[in-house]
């Protein structure tokens, strides 16, 4: 359902600016920040901390906070990467929070998207992304090896997300950089952490292993960790309080 919904919102994107058109975009042609590198950078903490208004499980969740200063703080207090949700209807963002977000940062930047054509691939980039996330439970498999090269070729760093054995099994591709484990069940958004103690050691060795949702406290990282896990993908723990740089700041001391 929301493949077909992106799917139109593309046809309507491309009517307006055309692939080529986007390729001329200033930051088009930036070279990205490494991920892999930012993961292990020695004075942060792995965390990929997540600017998002709203979500479709909890609805508004921060209406007020700049997408600015939320993600200058969560740059100082240790992140390795910043994420921000691109999509307008379900989780209240928009390509305009990418660039703002880019403007301030000099760590890699996810667009935090469905992807489901080359399209928005191209978009991400010409807006300032650094990473991509392909959804193995969006994709035919012929597609997120296609769109993880193309991803490649255009220097950005490709996190494919699955949520079973099947999927990753399906998925493993030498364009992929890192594999995240979601906790989150997309279809009735239940969370549990045995999604990511199951799947951490089928995760072939030469990929970044992330834990995605549902983390709220930094034992649960320390655990996370211990079983193999280097990042740690967190926003409604930060974003549900009135300061989610503070919160932040707070979580990682
Ligand atoms: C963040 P949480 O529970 O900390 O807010 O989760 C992130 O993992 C979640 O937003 C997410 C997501 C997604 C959102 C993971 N995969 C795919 C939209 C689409």
């Amino acid at each position: 359902k929301i493949v077909q919904k992106k799917k139109q919102e593309v046809a309507e994107a491309k009517s307006k600016v055309s692939l080529t058109e986007l390729q001329q975009y200033p930051l088009f042609g930036r070279a990205c920040y490494s991920l892999k590198d930012s993961i292990f950078h020695p004075t942060r903490t792995g965390i990929i901390a997540e600017f998002k208004r709203a979500s479709p499980s909890k609805g508004l969740i921060n209406g007020t906070s700049s997408v600015q200063d939320v993600v200058k703080g969560y740059q100082n207090a240790g992140a390795s990467a910043i994420s921000v949700l691109t999509d307008p209807d379900f989780f209240k963002g928009s390509l305009a929070d990418l660039t703002a977000a880019r403007e301030v940062l000099d760590i890699p930047l996810l667009r935090k998207e469905f992807i489901v054509d080359i399209y928005q691939i191209a978009e991400a980039k010409a807006y300032g992304a650094d990473i991509i996330l392909l959804i193995a439970a969006c994709l035919p498999h012929q597609e997120v090896k296609e769109f993880s090269e193309y991803a490649k070729s255009l220097g950005l760093n490709v996190l494919l997300e699955v949520h079973n054995e099947e999927e990753l099994q399906a998925n493993i591709f030498d364009s992929i950089d890192a594999i995240g484990v979601n906790n989150r069940n997309l279809k009735d958004f239940s969370v549990s952490l045995e999604h990511s103690y199951d799947l951490v050691n089928k995760i072939p060795k030469r990929f970044i292993k992330v834990s995605e949702s549902g983390i709220s406290n930094p034992e649960t990282i320390k655990d996370l960790k211990e079983r193999g896990f280097n990042s740690f993908l967190i926003g409604e723990n930060f974003m549900k309080t009135d300061n989610p740089a503070q919160a932040i700041k707070e979580f990682v001391t």
